[in-house]
């Protein structure tokens, strides 16, 4: 059992993804233990503000420290976190290796960042982990922090059935993955690779490694050079 303590400023933002498919079953089977917790109830401001302006000057709002600070003080007086993630741009980029290792912790916190960003006393004082899922801009760590929970959850032991076990993913073994046909065999005269229902098992699998490393090569040239090199 994992639990994910999530903290956010707009909470709605993140009811739908942790309610469906393999997240929302994860949940409500036990396996999976993830709270959300609204940033402006823990604000000590009689209206609830959580953000203000930059000292120095600059465009956009800083999220303050006293909410995040009290946020994460009385979650830790509850239990003890392996680590405080802040989904953020500027910080080293998610990958599978590192989600694997997150998967393996007891109890994590995300803090959500929104406006121009987060005060950085926050960062110096609380935060233990930063994590960007890409070289693109969003506007709040909402998103990135619904992509990590996904990532990790669908780790946990009994989320995914035999069938979808995680070791196929792509990423797992430094590729990506081969494509995959269903029924029907013919559609609109369009086929299905002799070999797939040939069920010869072995043929099959080096099919499949052929492809992905195929497809590997033609789309992540950085990851085929790093899988060619380990090999
Ligand atoms: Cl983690 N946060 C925001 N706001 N934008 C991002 C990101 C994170 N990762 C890529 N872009």
């Amino acid at each position: 059992m994992m639990r994910i303590d999530i903290i956010s400023a707009v909470p709605e933002l993140l009811k739908g993804p942790l309610d469906h498919s393999i997240v929302g079953r994860a949940r409500k089977s036990g396996k999976a233990e993830i709270v959300v917790h609204d940033l402006r109830t823990y604000s000590t401001d009689k209206h609830g503000k959580v953000d203000d302006y930059p000292f120095g000057g600059g465009a956009g709002l800083v999220m303050t420290p006293q909410p995040v600070f009290d946020c994460i003080g009385s979650l830790r007086q509850v239990r003890k976190y392996q680590e405080v993630i802040f989904p953020t741009p500027d910080a080293p980029i998610l990958d599978q290796q590192t989600v694997n290792k997150l998967s393996l912790h007891e109890n994590i916190i995300i803090l959500c960042g929104h406006y121009k960003g987060i005060d950085q006393r926050i960062r110096d004082e609380l935060v233990t982990m930063e994590i960007s899922i890409g070289d693109y801009v969003l506007s709040g760590g909402e998103l990135p922090a619904m992509v990590l929970v996904d990532s990790m959850v669908r780790l946990l032991p009994g989320v995914l059935g035999d069938a979808e076990s995680a070791l196929d993913d792509s990423f797992q073994d430094g590729l990506l993955s081969p494509p995959v046909y269903t029924r029907p065999a013919s559609f609109r005269g369009l086929g299905v690779p002799e070999i797939l229902t040939s069920g010869n098992h072995e043929r099959i699998r080096v099919w499949r490694e052929e492809k992905a490393l195929e497809r590997t090569r033609e789309v992540r040239p950085d990851l085929y050079g790093n899988f060619i090199n380990k090999k």
